[in-house]
């Protein structure tokens, strides 16, 4: 795909992105319908789906010959990478959006044969925008990224998942211990958006392509590593723990797991 094309799907996307953001600005104070998933902290929500279906029907118009990855299943069955796939997390930290009405994002990436081509998040509260790619480079806001320091561990806060902290996962408990901090903020689009304005060192959690689709594409363009916890690289279509971080906290990281 050439620069050119990209610039108007990202243009285009942009639009799609305001829209969304506008409507569900316009519902977070309404009544929500809240169901459990998988157990009683894994909750969707009328919004989750609305907005999903939303941002289905855009890209569907826009680029009806694609395949769509959407958390809450309004997508399609993509079982491989071939072509171009769109990955949707409608709404990303659904438990904050319930509880907080706060600090959720929304998170939307393209691929094509399994290479990532644009990633958004959409801190929706925070008004808060990180987008682009390896062929335009990362935006905050429609600004060119400020390059992120190489810090390392124990000179960074630690974005973790509370509960693999709460199981000491992977040495996580050391892990935090050797940071100057852990920060567990219950979104992953919301702890990506602080790796890659330099406020965190780096993000783990065992996440979904919908978690992690977009913050892989935006992470890698502005120099960061993202892998497995072992080290080794991401499957677009496979749930895992990942570790994201600048390249010598990753390092320190891949240390104390012991790979
Ligand atoms: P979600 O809100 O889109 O489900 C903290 O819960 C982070 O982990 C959120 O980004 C959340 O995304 C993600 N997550 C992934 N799997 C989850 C699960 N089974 N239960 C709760 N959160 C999950
Ligand atoms: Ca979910
Ligand atoms: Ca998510
Ligand atoms: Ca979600």
């Amino acid at each position: 795909m050439d620069v050119n094309e990209i610039k108007v799907i990202d243009k285009t996307v942009k639009g799609w992105l305001k829209e969304s953001r506008d409507n569900v600005l316009r519902k977070i104070d309404t009544r929500l319908t809240v169901n459990t998933k998988s157990g009683r902290t894994d909750l969707v929500t009328n919004i989750d789906k609305q907005n999903e279906k939303f941002l289905v029907s855009k890209i569907r118009e826009f680029d009806p010959a694609s395949r769509i990855l959407g958390e809450e299943g309004s997508g399609d069955d993509v079982t491989t990478t071939i072509g171009r796939v769109w990955i949707i997390d409608p709404i990303d930290g659904t438990m904050n959006f319930v509880k907080q009405r706060n600090h959720f994002a929304i998170m939307l990436a393209l691929y094509v044969d399994g290479e990532g081509v644009l990633g958004y998040i959409l801190d929706v509260t925070g008004n808060h925008l990180l987008s682009g790619g390896p062929q335009i480079g990362v935006f905050d806001n429609g600004q060119p990224l400020t390059k992120v320091a190489d810090t390392p561990l124990r000179e960074g806060l630690m974005g973790l998942s509370g509960p693999m902290v709460l199981h000491n996962d992977y040495n996580m408990v050391d892990i935090a211990n050797q940071s100057l901090g852990m920060r567990v903020y219950g979104s992953a689009g919301i702890d990506i958006i602080s790796v890659l304005r330099g406020e965190l060192v780096g993000y783990i959690s065992y996440l979904k392509p919908w978690d992690f689709g977009a913050g892989k594409i935006l992470c890698e363009t502005a120099g960061m590593m993202v892998t497995t916890i072992d080290g080794k690289p991401l499957g677009m279509l496979s749930s895992t723990t990942v570790l994201l971080a600048t390249r010598r906290a990753h390092r320190d990281i891949l240390t104390i797991v012991g790979q």
